[in-house]
């Protein structure tokens, strides 16, 4: 398969502003998709934010596999696990941030400083669902989200109320991945533009990872035993995808399976584990 790498002009401006911003904020909330917790994690976002205290939220946890959601949120320091039907959003952010924020705030007020509003930039790679987050905190369409990545492309804030403004970003992405596993992961879920990239290398790939790691799976999606060899062929015939001469149709078979994972009908599934 190609190296994967993806780092649109649009990434490289974000990049510069994020830099820019950080020194208005008080901390820096990270979105990770937790179906991937590690490979969504940006060497970038970790170098602009060595020195704010950082939230990390594991959200899409709703496609997560439930008990390894909570083996990862054990791993950081600050961990939030969420979704984006999760009600309760605004309290149990505004309620960290500030338990986060406490010691600093309390040094503030011992001076004579009273610190007026917090405010925090929420970063991540594309797609993880960051200005989804920040319209479910507000509780208003305040920033545009659609599925797929790329879609803001400018820096916004964002008051939430009287106390908290949040800082909306763009998806950024770094210049070159060291790691072709997790380019690999960030793309089968749907992080990198689906143009640049070997869709079938990704579907076998995938399937590959799920027939070692969540047997059954496989054989009750699509019924066909996931020891089999050429897995990707199996399916097909077994869904009759096929092509007008009667022969298995491979880009309908990765087209349906790359949806079916993306959007979790085979299943909650997660890619890493704790300490992999
Ligand atoms: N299942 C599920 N889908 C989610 C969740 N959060 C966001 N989404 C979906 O993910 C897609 C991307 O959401 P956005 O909020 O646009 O993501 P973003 O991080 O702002 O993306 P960029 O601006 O492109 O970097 C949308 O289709 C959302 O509905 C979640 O917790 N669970
Ligand atoms: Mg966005």
């Amino acid at each position: 398969m190609n190296q994967i790498n993806w780092y649109p002009g649009h990434m490289a401006k974000a990049r510069r502003q994020m830099e820019e911003q950080l020194k208005l904020v008080d901390i820096v909330i990270e979105l990770r998709d937790a179906r991937i917790p590690e490979a969504s994690a940006n060497p970038i976002l970790k170098e602009l934010s060595r020195n704010k205290p950082v939230l990390i939220i594991l959200n899409k946890s709703d496609l997560a596999d439930e008990r390894k959601n909570l083996l990862w949120k054990e791993a950081f320091e600050h961990c939030l696990i969420t979704d984006s039907v999760d009600e309760r959003l605004t309290k149990t952010v505004t309620d960290e941030v500030k338990s986060i924020l406490k010691d600093k705030l309390e040094r503030a007020k011992a001076r004579g400083i009273r610190k007026k509003v917090l405010r925090a930039m929420v970063v991540g790679i594309p797609n993880v669902g960051k200005s989804t987050f920040i319209n479910n905190i507000v509780k208003k369409k305040a920033a545009k989200a659609e599925n797929r990545p790329g879609v803001t492309k400018a820096l916004q804030w964002i008051r939430i109320n009287e106390d908290v403004e949040l800082l909306d970003t763009p998806g950024v992405l770094w210049p070159k991945f060291d790691d072709q596993n997790d380019a690999m992961l960030l793309a089968l879920l749907g992080s990198i533009n689906d143009d640049v990239l070997d869709k079938e290398g990704l579907v076998r790939f995938g399937l590959s990872y799920l027939s070692k790691i969540y047997p059954g799976l496989i054989e009750k999606r699509y019924g066909v035993n996931e020891t089999e060899d050429h897995l990707l062929e199996r399916i097909a015939q077994q869904k009759l995808w096929l092509t007008a001469n009667g022969q298995v149709d491979l880009t309908k078979a990765v087209d349906l399976i790359l949806k079916d994972i993306r959007s979790n009908k085979i299943g909650r599934i997660t890619w890493q584990d704790v300490g992999e």
